[in-house]
């Protein structure tokens, strides 16, 4: 499973420790460890971690009043930051409910009323025997293949809590569970990238931006929005991205944004704003490709030394293959970019250190395994991979990628377990390992039927349908039974309405959730879990730079009968019987416990480097009453990492993971598999919707960018959202000349529609977006009424759900058309924060 984004950094044995070159960062002020004890604070502050970062929260008379940034890194305000309250005190699932129709007859549970039955509060006793009886019943009728435990999402930040590896422990040991590959985040480019350069390259630590500030002389932000998706990370964010850009801006380096929207980025830097049309970014780079070939401005030295198959791609670029050239004349009449900037680019991205940095939207569409394929091939052209200004990065606007590594313990985090051994309805114990030895031959077997989890909708209505995937071949199960935990499927997956005839198909689903999010409304048992404020917890923030080590102490008491995923699983481990539950908790651990593992075993491995290597840590004991976070310092050589360094320096030594050790421009392993929608080089192909094929009925390209004021999903039921909502509606930003042909103005509420669905939105017109382009952001809550309309925007609802390509099946939320016009009708009452009919 390729989740694991915290992927443990190499740590070097340099001697130095220096301090990396941090803008000034203003600390708070410490806490008196003497104020704080170790129970529960009623009156104080309490500093928790959350994925917006490390945060002190004041509490008064057991509630929280205030939340705030436990440390000053940037003059840029992170609104996220402040409505931990909200997270805490609205839209939430106080009991446990099942749907009125699964109560009275879970063997017909009626599931095309799933979303408009009244739901039915049961006691928690109750409601964990349903979940252990019919799981049970699924489980000897239809077999572990007729069981999904794949539950993607980005639930709450704490390696102890962990809603979804939680599930898959309890999964595993109740025998087992079919699962997915891959991400949302970047499910093509994490399978194209280990031909091109042999390793995933998506969640790599970037060369340093000490390195970027001293050497570059242009950095290009490709198709990315750091100034907002750096708001947050996959453990807790660092914040120190933020400020290398705020550095930037102060740098003589250019700035280029190659973006259809000028984005907030684009106008924080005051960076050069070349809008191409959504997804033609590979045939602008084979434009810029043929013209440094035609100016002899390409390194053919590196070329030969590094990479291998330039040729193969050079014919396809004169048209050999064919007989179309693909040079800037071609190129600028696809991406709608003058030939002459064509030109102008590539001229000074070979003349001077450039370093591009791309995001993953342009991946995020059909055939999205060829813009990273083609930015490698471009930038090898370029001759600057590996250097110290130039090349190419992935994850600049990820996660603080290249913020330097730190030098200190790593805090560990729940596991899996292996999967239970079950004979004849009795447990066996755990297997020794999740080789499908001792009678877990199903091992095997689930594990042929996980599939990549963009095509859930397609897996859940044809069953035992073959697919085509990287080269193999992959049998859809017969899901029958799903428990989701950490995630909102109903809001994050593509089209919307095809996603809801699938979700009728299996028997059961099952949801832990803190809030009645539509994917909640939509089960028919629902936990209500605690927010990680109110329970504890551990984590380390920066996944690249692991920098700090945060205690995440319990705030506030549970909501309602709201409890941790960790004990609801433990408690129906207890149905299944004594010997089941002492597996799940290694007989009888408490959170607690393993929480103070995870810090013991990374003070031992930081007292292995040496004082001097790495900051001291305290004991457990002393650091959890302490209530403040351990920080962690870079050594030299990590503030000078290079990416791909050791490799341009001795490919011989230091080869690649690829089938010839070599950047692969041209894949013969690609070639073998002989697919119709990924070729063996980088290829232009025209996406199925496009503005190149734009009609009457769906004139506009509709991109999905993450919303730079939530996390996805997350957060938009607080009152964070009355800054941007538009008449309590999601924003579509439209451009100005559009509006005004469609006689709309700023703050209208407009239909838009296509042929797959229907939402209401807020208008926001603006210049600061190309022609024929509308943004919705993904996240919005999914708020349909009686014919289907979404009352709020979930933009999903007119998203494609198709398969990149049958490399990788990753997910096409940025290729779209879409319609647009001003709304007429009554408004609707948006209800899609209200508890669902029957629910307190
Ligand atoms: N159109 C379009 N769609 C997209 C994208 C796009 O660009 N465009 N991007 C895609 C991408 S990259 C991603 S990563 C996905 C994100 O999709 P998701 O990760 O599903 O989105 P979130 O809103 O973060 O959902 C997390 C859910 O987990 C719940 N949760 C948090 N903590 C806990 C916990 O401790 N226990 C339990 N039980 N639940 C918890 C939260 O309340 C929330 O409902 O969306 C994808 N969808
Ligand atoms: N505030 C906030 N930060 C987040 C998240 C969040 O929800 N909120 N989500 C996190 C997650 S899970 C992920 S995966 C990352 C996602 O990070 P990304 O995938 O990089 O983010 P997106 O918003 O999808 O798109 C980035 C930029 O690409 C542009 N773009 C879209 N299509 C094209 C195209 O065809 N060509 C070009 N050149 N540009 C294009 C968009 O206009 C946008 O400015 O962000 C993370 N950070
Ligand atoms: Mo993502």
């Amino acid at each position: 499973m390729g989740l694991d984004r915290r992927k443990f950094l190499k740590i070097g044995a340099n001697l130095s420790i220096a301090l990396p070159l941090m803008p000034n960062i203003i600390h708070a002020k410490g806490i008196e460890a003497s104020k704080i004890n170790s129970g529960l604070v009623k009156n104080g502050s309490v500093i928790t971690a959350a994925h917006w970062g490390i945060l002190k929260l004041s509490i008064k008379d057991g509630k929280i009043v205030k939340s705030e940034p436990w440390e000053k890194v940037t003059n840029m305000d992170n609104p996220l930051q402040h409505y931990t309250a909200d997270m805490v005190y609205k839209s939430r699932i106080k009991y446990p409910y099942v749907r009125k129709s699964y109560l009275e007859n879970p063997d017909n549970p009626k599931t095309e009323l799933r979303g408009k039955d009244e739901f039915v509060r049961v006691s928690y006793d109750e409601a964990i025997k349903l979940i252990a009886k019919e799981l049970k019943k699924t489980r000897e009728q239809k077999g572990t293949q007729a069981i999904f435990g794949g539950s993607y999402g980005w639930k709450s930040s704490g390696n102890m809590q962990n809603a979804r590896i939680l599930l898959h422990r309890f999964l595993n040991v109740t025998g087992g569970f079919v699962g997915v590959s891959g991400d949302y985040s970047t499910g093509a480019s994490q399978v194209i990238m280990p031909y091109v350069v042999g390793s995933i390259e998506v969640y790599e630590q970037q060369t340093s931006w000490d390195n970027i500030l001293k050497h570059s002389k242009y950095v290009v932000i490709w198709g990315a929005d750091p100034i907002s998706t750096l708001r947050i990370a996959w453990t807790a964010s660092d914040q120190r991205g933020l400020a290398y850009f705020e550095k930037l801006k102060k740098s003589k380096i250019k700035v280029i944004c190659i973006d259809p929207i000028r984005t907030d980025t684009c106008k924080f830097l005051n960076a050069k704003w070349i809008a191409p049309k959504p997804n033609t970014d590979v045939a602008l780079m084979m434009g810029m490709a043929s013209h440094l070939i035609a100016k002899q401005k390409v390194d053919y030295n590196f070329l030969e030394t590094y990479t291998t198959g330039f040729e193969q791609f050079k014919s396809y670029l004169e048209g050999k293959e064919d007989g179309i050239k693909k040079d800037v004349k071609w190129a600028s009449q696809i991406c709608g970019i003058e030939e002459k900037t064509i030109r102008e680019l590539a001229e000074n991205f070979y003349d001077n250190p450039t370093m591009i940095m791309s995001g993953w939207a342009m991946q995020r569409a059909q055939h999205g395994e060829q813009p990273h394929w083609m930015l490698v091939t471009l930038c090898s052209m370029l001759g600057q991979i590996g250097t110290k200004g130039g090349g190419f990065g992935l994850s600049y606007h990820y996660s603080n990628g290249g913020v330097p590594t730190c030098k200190g313990g790593v805090i560990g985090g729940i596991t899996a377990l292996s999967v239970g051994i079950w004979k004849n309805g009795k447990f066996k114990g755990l297997a020794q390992s999740n080789n499908a030895s001792e009678g877990a031959e199903w091992l095997q077997n689930a594990a042929s039927y996980s599939f990549p989890l963009a095509r859930i909708s397609d897996a859940l209505l044809h069953p035992g349908k073959t697919i085509d995937h990287n080269g193999e071949k992959i049998t859809y199960p017969n899901i029958d039974f799903i428990y989701w935990v950490g995630g909102n499927p109903l809001v994050h997956h593509q089209d919307t309405n095809t996603l809801l005839k699938a979700w009728r198909k299996p028997r059961t689903i099952v949801v832990n959730e803190i809030y009645w999010t539509p994917s909640a409304k939509m089960a028919d048992i629902v936990m209500p879990a605690t927010s990680s404020y109110e329970r504890d917890d551990i984590t380390m923030s920066g996944d690249y730079a692991n920098m700090h080590i945060v205690p995440m102490k319990q705030a506030v008491l549970p909501e309602g009968e709201s409890k941790d995923d960790y004990e609801i699983f433990a408690d129906i481990c207890k149905v299944y019987g004594e010997n089941v539950f002492n597996a799940y908790t290694q007989n009888g651990l408490k959170a607690k416990d393993f929480i103070k593992e995870y810090y013991e075993n990374a003070l031992n491995q930081t007292k292995s480097f040496g004082e001097v290597f790495a900051t001291p840590m305290p004991s457990f004991e002393e650091f959890w009453a302490k209530n403040e976070p351990i920080t962690f310092q870079a050594p030299n050589e990590n503030v000078e990492y290079i990416r791909f360094a050791d490799f341009i320096e001795d490919p011989i030594l230091n080869t690649l993971g690829t089938d010839s050790g070599l950047i692969e421009i041209y894949s013969q392993s690609i070639a073998k598999y002989n697919y119709d929608d990924c070729k063996a080089h980088p290829t232009w192909f025209e996406p199925i919707e496009w503005l190149g094929n734009a009609s009457k009925e769906a004139p506009f390209h509709l991109l999905t960018n993450h919303p730079a004021n939530r996390l996805h999903s997350q957060m938009c039921h607080t009152s964070l959202r009355e800054k941007y909502a538009v008449k309590g509606r999601e924003p579509i930003l439209i451009n100005k000349k559009d509006a005004s042909k469609l006689g709309i103005k700023n703050g209208d509420i407009v239909r838009v529609f296509n042929k797959r669905g229907e939402v209401l939105a807020g208008a926001v017109v603006s210049d600061d977006i190309l022609e024929g382009v509308v943004r919705l952001c993904e996240g919005g809550w999914y708020d349909p009424d009686e014919k289907g309309l979404c009352k709020y925007g979930s933009a999903n609802v007119l998203t494609l759900d198709m398969p990149t390509s049958k490399l990788a099946n990753g997910n096409i939320a940025h290729t779209g058309l879409v319609n647009i016009e001003k709304y007429k009708g009554d408004l609707p009452l948006v209800t899609a924060f209200k508890s669902p009919k029957g629910a307190l």
